[in-house]
């Protein structure tokens, strides 16, 4: 299955890789499943609904891929951020290998400078070309935290997390407009009111949103240096404050000279939802027919609150209900 044009393809994968995959064409029809709001079927693995390539992706992880010290893992339910975070996360790590006027970010959208840890996976059906990529690793994942094996995600291994959350009205919102952007022509439309009723099942790519944000924040509080949650939210109203305390999280913390240099809020405009989707590279269209992901289905409003121009307020009530109810007790809301 072609995911979009930033998967390149393939190479025979070697005998332990082909058994994890065979695996996992064996397991796949055996798991309960369910219409995916664009591509492909979604099957429930683990607790969590998930496209056969995640799956497939996370197998290859647990089966075979060997962390080091140094990666940093960008993770995000899908429509949450990923594609700013993985360009805040890129700008601060190679800061001083690019001048701002001449930036990667300029010339390639996030989504190539961040490589999708599972799509690669599951396009090469082995963990080779992230093996050999160069440390550090940046690698982007919509996996759940519960999906890693315990020796990326314990305290014995030192690789790092970061993981950014939203508030799931506007997730929601997010999620159905791209939806509908990339559902195969020959099926109708997805209505906001079915859409709803799934994302509230949780039956939607990587769902329950709940379940999976959880993941990630029970992790950040038992092992907050291995963890960094952050709210999109927060970084929209702070971000010179988000930016410093992704690098200190990230173990390069600025130094008074690039403070003085203005190096954030460099850093932070160029990341901005207005300079990345005004970039050329980042106006790349859907192409009709084919329904391929382009670059500019990743820019849509970037705002906070834009729900309020979608739901209904008996969608808004139910939508906090259910927030209220799962998150209670736990230190994560979104007041
Ligand atoms: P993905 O899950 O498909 O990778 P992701 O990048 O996580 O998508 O989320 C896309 C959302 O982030 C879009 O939100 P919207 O539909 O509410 O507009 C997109 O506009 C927004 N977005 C993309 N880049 C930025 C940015 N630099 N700053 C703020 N928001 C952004």
């Amino acid at each position: 299955m072609e995911i979009s044009k930033f998967f390149p393809s393939v190479e025979i994968p070697n005998e332990g890789c082909q058994k994890t995959l065979k695996n996992c064409n064996e397991l796949l029809p055996t798991l309960p499943q369910s219409k995916a709001w664009w591509f492909d079927q979604l099957f429930q693995y683990q607790g969590f609904w998930i496209p056969s390539f995640g799956i497939r992706g996370s197998m290859l992880i647990n089966d075979h891929f060997k962390p080091r010290p140094t990666d940093i893992i960008v993770a995000t339910f899908p429509k949450c951020g990923t594609t700013w975070l993985r360009a805040l996360v890129f700008s601060i790590i190679n800061r001083n290998s690019f001048d701002f006027s001449d930036h990667p970010l300029r010339k390639a959208n996030p989504r190539e400078l961040v490589l999708f840890f599972e799509g690669y996976l599951h396009n090469y059906g082995s963990t080779s070309f992230v093996d050999g990529l160069p440390s550090p690793r940046l690698l982007s994942t919509q996996l759940p935290y519960s999906l890693f094996p315990t020796r990326m995600t314990d305290d014995t291994s030192a690789c790092r997390f970061v993981y950014i959350c939203r508030d799931p009205k506007d997730v929601f919102v997010s999620k159905w407009h791209f939806a509908n952007k990339l559902r195969p022509k020959e099926l109708p439309p997805l209505s906001l009111e079915e859409a709803f009723d799934l994302f509230c099942k949780g039956v939607s790519e990587y769902g329950p949103f709940w379940d999976h944000g959880l993941g990630y924040w029970e992790a950040s509080v038992e092992s907050p240096k291995k963890v960094l949650f952050l709210k999109y939210e927060d970084v929209k109203k702070e971000p010179l404050g988000c930016v410093r305390k992704l690098a200190g999280f990230l173990r390069v913390p600025f130094t008074a000279e690039e403070e003085n240099n203005e190096a954030v809020a460099e850093i932070v405009k160029l990341c901005s939802f207005e300079s990345l989707s005004n970039q050329n590279v980042n106006k790349s269209q859907t192409s009709g027919g084919e329904r391929t992901v382009g670059s500019s289905d990743f820019f849509r409003k970037g705002e906070v609150g834009d729900w309020v121009n979608h739901l209904s307020p008996e969608m808004v009530e139910k939508l906090n209900q259910i927030t209220e109810q799962k998150l209670q007790g736990t230190g994560f809301n979104f007041d």
